[in-house]
Formats: structure tokens, sequence, C-alpha cells
């Protein structure tokens, strides 16, 4: 059988259907791939004139230096995706030398032209080779690897099935530091295997920053020791009156273990000063009247604040966020800030820039809600812009850093169209088109473009009620967001994009990812 050249995906489906008389879509034999057609899109891929391919069965080892802790991971990473995909586990060689390995990684310190997190991936007939300068640079040429042996699913009937990649030499960076997803964990609990499942999912696409929505009204979803009814009580439930559940610290550590492994940071967010019931539930002492209110259910935000004057409150808030702290590895803390409208505007202010004096006290960068700009915030802190644009020209005077999470584009518990259920549309409606040709650029006229510094897509769950749900309002729409996050604007285009986006259909599948078939798509 011959080797099915391709640049457009829309034609390989034909293809390989025509040329694999009795085989499904699901497990074709051969395909070719090109380091061009992945998601994100890469900067550059020079090919090679030879018309040669890689085969990717022929990964026997995976060697890498220099012999470090991160080079372990990412290639033990690399060697379990190989694995898992190809069905036979290469070996892991730490070396200097380049030749005989089929897989190459190494960190190249000695060379001062790097960009941030790029690397270069030259793929011939006989090896790959991931260089880069920095480790995030080698975790992106390590899950652009990932991306393109997934297009196979190993058929133990068939063993010589096979993918083969085109050859040439791959040049890539990121646009943005900051390529992030959100989860709310609170209004539906979300389990430790889907949140893995999901930050999965985020590395393959170089999504690098997963942050947790771990509290609100509804809920509390993280064991704080020191304060132990805030699980326990304020755990208890969620949206529609369910069981609920939490994080102990130790799933929580698995969770960012996990994450850390595949290079993406967990950003974790306790929601202050609103969107607090669930502590003001737990402990009658939070509250202004000495009484707690009764567990929350519905849907409604902007109902609760801390109470200020409360001898309680800020020792309160001191213990949650060391707690959190020392969970946190990364160098980010998410305090909200959000819709607290039922907090005094003064007391706001005073509390955000306390609480902002804190997370710094203990070595912390804070973040929050785009309504933290109202507040005398210092340049260190982060901006998160979601709805009104007044707060951005308040964000640039304070020469905050600003992550675009522009509710018309990026949320994801926006429904696709009429026809979607679950999802809400107060927003609007969030099809992959409007998911895909949008840019921070588009917010720019107020703020300097050196303080956008990422993207980030949040999924609020009170309408999702499950982890099919969850995927099923993220992909592909992430797919999208992750590629407005790496590739330049010049660089994309929307019919481009569908017909990359197409392709990974059978990846998603493979994957068991409920993803959205959407019309717009030539699946
Ligand atoms: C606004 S975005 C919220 C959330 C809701 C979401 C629903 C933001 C900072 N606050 O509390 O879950 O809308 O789409």
């Amino acid at each position: 059988m011959g080797i099915f050249r391709k640049r457009n995906y829309s034609n390989l489906k034909l293809i390989v259907a025509l040329c694999c008389c009795g085989c499904t879509f699901d497990s074709p034999k051969i395909v070719a791939v090109s380091p061009s057609d992945i998601i994100p899109k890469v900067a550059r891929f020079d090919p090679d004139l030879t018309n040669e391919n890689f085969e990717v069965s022929s990964l026997k080892t995976v060697a890498y230096w220099p012999n470090s802790v991160t080079m372990q991971r990412v290639t033990t990473l690399l060697a379990d995706s190989i694995g898992g995909t190809i069905g036979l586990r290469p070996d892991r060689v730490a070396s200097s030398t380049v030749s005989e390995y089929e897989l190459f990684v190494s960190l190249d310190t000695t060379d001062d032209n790097w960009k941030p997190s790029e690397y270069t991936l030259v793929v011939s007939s006989k090896s790959i080779l991931i260089t880069a300068g920095d480790y995030d640079g080698i975790f992106a040429g390590a899950n652009t690897v990932r991306q393109l042996i997934s297009h196979h699913k190993y058929d133990e009937a068939d063993p010589s099935a096979n993918v083969r990649i085109d050859t040439g030499t791959v040049s890539d960076w990121p646009r943005y530091e900051w390529r992030g997803a959100m989860l709310d964990v609170v209004r539906h609990f979300i389990n430790v295997s889907d949140v893995k499942k999901y930050i999965n999912l985020l590395s393959l696409y170089k999504l690098n920053v997963l942050h947790l929505h771990l509290t609100d009204d509804q809920g509390w979803r993280i064991e704080i020791k020191s304060w132990p009814d805030l699980t326990t009580v304020g755990g208890s439930t969620q949206v529609g009156g369910g069981d609920g559940g939490f994080y102990t610290q130790d799933q929580y550590r698995e969770i960012v273990t996990y994450a850390h492994n595949r290079n993406v940071m967990i950003v974790p967010e306790i929601d202050f000063p609103g969107h607090i019931n669930a502590a003001l539930a737990s402990y009658p002492e939070l509250n202004c009247d000495g009484s707690a209110p009764e567990l929350f259910t519905g849907t409604e935000v902007g109902i609760s604040s801390l109470c200020f004057s409360d001898p309680d409150t800020w020792p309160f808030v001191k213990d949650v966020i060391r707690e959190v702290a020392s969970l946190t590895p990364s160098p980010y803390i998410h305090i909200g800030g959000d819709e607290a409208h039922q907090s005094d505007k003064d007391d706001y202010i005073d509390f955000i820039g306390k609480l902002e004096e804190y997370v710094q006290s203990l070595g912390y960068t804070m973040v929050g809600w785009e309504e933290i700009a109202a507040a005398e915030i210092s340049s260190s802190t982060i901006t998160q812009f979601w709805l009104s644009e007044s707060y951005l020209p308040l964000a640039a005077q304070a020469k905050s850093n600003i992550i675009f999470s522009p509710s018309n584009k990026a949320y994801m518990d926006m429904k696709y169209d009429v026809d979607t259920t679950p999802g809400t549309i107060w927003a609007g409606f969030i099809n992959m088109q409007v998911a895909y040709e949008w840019d921070p650029n588009d917010f720019l006229t107020t703020v300097p473009s050196g303080n956008a510094i990422g993207i980030e897509a949040p999924l609020w769950t009170e309408s999702v009620t499950s982890m099919t749900e969850v995927e099923l309002m993220s992909f592909p729409r992430l797919l999208a967001y992750a590629e407005i996050a790496w590739t330049e604007p010049s660089e994309r285009q929307w019919n481009d994009f569908r017909s990359r986006l197409a392709a990974q259909g059978p990846i998603l599948d493979a994957r068991g990812v409920n993803y959205y078939r959407s019309p717009l798509i030539d699946w």
C-alpha cells in the first residue's frame, strides 16, 4: 500500500476510506501526517524535498540530554504516549550523543538566540530531533510529537498499521505565555480523574494553565485543615442539590503533580469577597449577625459577601490563602474579586488591597477578575478581563498584565447554537467560527499590547452537570483557543483551521472525548 501524502485533512478522510476497503476510518492502515497540519498551527515548517517520511512504528528508543529530572519527566510522557498509541513502549536512555536513536530530545543551553518556549523539530526518515533553549520549549516540542503520533489508533489485530510523518524542520514558539482554560468545579463537582483527563488534553494542544475555580456560593471544593467545615459542610452540595464533593489536600497535590508532569500549571482560585455563601454557611462566626445562611443550590450570582467588620473574617482569609499557597508551586494565586454586589465599594477596595499585600508577602503574584482593577492594584497583579471594557484602561493605568477571557468569545458555558444542551446564552452563542475569529488585539485600543499576557477560556458549570457535558462544551472550542494563544494572528485563517480541525476528530475519538460535532466542520 502506498503512502498517502496529504496537506488537506478533509481529503485524507476520503483517501483512507477509499483505499482501506473494509476498514473503518477509526483504524486507518497508514496515515501520512505533516507537522504543518497540527493544532495550534506551527510558526514555520520547511518540508524537505526528498518525499521521505518517518515511520512512527520505528520508535524504539527515546534518548535525552541532559540527564535532568525535567528531561526524565518529559521523556516519560513521550514514551507513555508512544506506548499508548503505537502499542510498544520505547526504552528511555540518557545520552549526550544524537546518533542511532529514533527520538532525541535535547536542551540547548549554549545558544542565546532561542525565544522563550521555542523549539525545533527536525524530522528525517531515520529520526526525530527535538531541541529547545528552555524546558517550556522541550515540552512544546514533545507535545507536537505526541499529537502527530496520536493520528494512529493502535490496532492489535494489525500491528503493521502505521503513521508516517513528513520530513522537514519545524521552528515554533508561542505568541503568549498564558494559554489557559478554567474549570468551575463548584457549581457541579468534577472528580480527580476527570480533571486529569482534561489536563492531559490541554497539554496535547499546548495549553499550559488550568485555573481551578474552587469556591463559590454553592460549594467549597478544597480541604482547608484549619477550617474543616468548609468542605464537610460547605462542600456537601452543588447546583440542583446533588452531593457535591471536594478535593482533600492530598488529592489536590495529585492534580498539581499530574499537571506539572505535562507542563500545565494549576492556578487555584478562592473567590473573595463575594461568591462566598458556602463558607458563610459552614461557619456562623463569619457572618455579621452570627448566624449561618442555608447552603445554596441555585444559580443566581452576586448574593453574598464576607462580613468585613467581623473579627473572624481576616484570620479566616489568611488561613485559607496560606494553606492554598502551601499547595501551590506555581507563582500565582487567583483571589476572584468578581461580582461583589453585596460588598460596600470602599470596603471592597480596602479588602483587595490588603489581600494583595498578603498574597505578595507569601511570595505569590495575585490574579483577579477585572473588577479588581477598580482597587489600587500594583503593577505585578494580573487582571482577568471578562465582561466590561471599562476596566481595561484602569488595568492599563495600574500597569497590570491582562488575561483575556471575553465572555462573548471565550465562555465555554455559552451554547454553540440554539440546539446545544446544556449551556446558557447570556453572552451570546459561540459557534466554532466565533470561538476562533477573535484576538486580544481586538481589545487593545486602551491597553498597551505588551500588557496582554494571554487568554483563558472559562467553563462555568451551573448548567454543565457531568464530564460528558464538560467535554461537549469544551471540545473542540479549546482547540480554537489554543491556536489563538499560540499562533500569530497573521497566520490564522478560519478555513485553514477548519480543515486541520476536521483531522482532530479521530484523535479526540481515540481519547474518548465527547466533542461537539460542529456542523461548520467537515468531520
Ligand atoms: C459570570 S465570569 C460569572 C460566574 C458565572 C458565569 C456564568 C465571572 C467572573 N463570574 O460567576 O458562573 O458568569 O456564565
